[in-house]
């Protein structure tokens, strides 16, 4: 079907005049249309291989959007779903595929912060969620990829890969596969005090990277977060490492030089000052762990790019044969280098936290 067609399904002003895939996302297919009314929308097809139920996933953006939107003073601070012209939020085509409409937002989102506030803006736009949806009902939502965050599962999910070999690529990679196993323990903490209840469950976003937050166009200041697919019940360790790991790195995620990776401290410390200020107050044991959450989150990665290598890049969006393995071994990279800065990290966290809550 042709896009346009999948366009007009939807309460959208005017006729479409232009539809072009946009933004940088690994998972969802995403187009920009415009109207002959001047008006401008994104619309999405959502990965069916990612998300096994894309209703049940689209009835927990709305209720989040909804939601959000009584809480925001302007309404670009929370996404806007627009209705099929049945009523439905989201269209599925001939081929059984599911779309749905958002209203664009005015702005732009960065894969890589041009500046040390341009990253402070986007520790503030994800504390602020989270403190907007402290008062959600977390057990409303349905979980859109199940374990998603669970580490100790991410493992066993690899190692299965990793006996499979699918695709006779092991070989080659074995040292990557050493390095990630070597850590598996230390990337399991996080689980470990999840499944003893030592951690709060909030609700999270789970895809914190520095592209998922819109910033305004005119003053620069991060106006709403994007890419609502994966909130659910989780950790804020993994919500605030997630965004370390993508946006303190010196280098982009699929760096092939791996000279170039390493955690950039001073924006580790501008992230940590904007998240404090903004989230929900973190209690005593969440703020210690901040610099784990950006090393076990890393790891985790790691082992998912790493998994999908073996099995083939199913999951992820690849430019080119090697990609998923190019990321891999940029995370691992980084990763390492969190593990040798462990110390100054947790100086930093400190150090913040008494200008910040002391
Ligand atoms: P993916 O899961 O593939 O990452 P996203 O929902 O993050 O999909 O969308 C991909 C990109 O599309 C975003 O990084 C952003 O650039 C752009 N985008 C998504 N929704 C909007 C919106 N409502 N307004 C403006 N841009 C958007
Ligand atoms: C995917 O959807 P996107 O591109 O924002 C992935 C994240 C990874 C990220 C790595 C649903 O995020 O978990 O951290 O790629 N999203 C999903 O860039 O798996
Ligand atoms: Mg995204």
């Amino acid at each position: 079907m042709q896009i346009e067609k999948i366009a007009q399904m939807f309460q959208i002003q005017g006729q479409p005049v232009s539809c072009k895939e946009f933004g940088s996302g690994h998972i969802n297919y995403t187009v920009k249309v415009v109207t002959d009314a001047g008006l401008e929308y994104v619309l999405q097809r959502i990965n069916k291989y990612v998300f096994k139920d894309p209703v049940r996933l689209m009835e927990n953006v709305s209720a989040v959007t909804d939601f959000l939107r009584q809480r925001v003073e302007d309404p670009r601070m929370a996404l806007h779903m627009l209705p099929t012209r049945e009523g439905t939020f989201f269209f599925q085509d001939e081929e059984g595929e599911y779309w749905r409409m958002y209203d664009f937002i005015g702005g732009f989102c960065l894969d890589a912060p041009e500046s040390e506030e341009d990253f402070y803006q986007s520790a503030l736009a994800f504390g602020r969620f989270q403190r907007m949806l402290s008062d959600f009902p977390a057990h409303t939502l349905y979980e859109t990829i199940p374990e998603f965050h669970n580490t100790v599962d991410r493992y066993r999910q690899f190692k299965e890969s990793v006996r499979e070999d699918r695709c006779g690529r092991l070989a080659q990679v074995r040292e990557d596969v050493d390095f990630l196993l070597d850590r598996e323990e230390m990337a399991c903490t996080l689980q470990y005090l999840r499944e003893r209840g030592e951690l709060p469950l909030r609700v999270t976003h789970n895809d914190t990277k520095l592209n998922n937050v819109l910033l305004d166009k005119d003053t620069r200041k991060s106006l709403c977060v994007l890419d609502l697919d994966t909130v659910m019940p989780g950790l804020s360790l993994h919500d605030f490492g997630d965004s370390i790991r993508f946006g303190a790195a010196t280098a982009a995620e699929d760096e092939p030089d791996l000279s170039k990776m390493s955690l950039d401290l001073h924006l580790f410390e501008v992230y940590t000052k904007g998240f404090l200020e903004a989230a929900t107050a973190l209690t005593q044991r969440e703020v210690e762990l901040l610099p784990m959450g950006a090393f076990v989150i890393t790891v985790e990665l790691a082992t998912r790019f790493m998994k999908d290598y073996l099995d083939g890049d199913l999951y992820f969006k690849v430019a080119y044969p090697e990609h998923n393995l190019v990321r891999a071994r940029a995370q691992m990279k980084l990763a390492a280098d969190m593990q040798d800065k462990m110390e100054d990290m947790q100086q930093i966290v400190a150090r913040v936290y008494e200008q910040v809550c002391g």
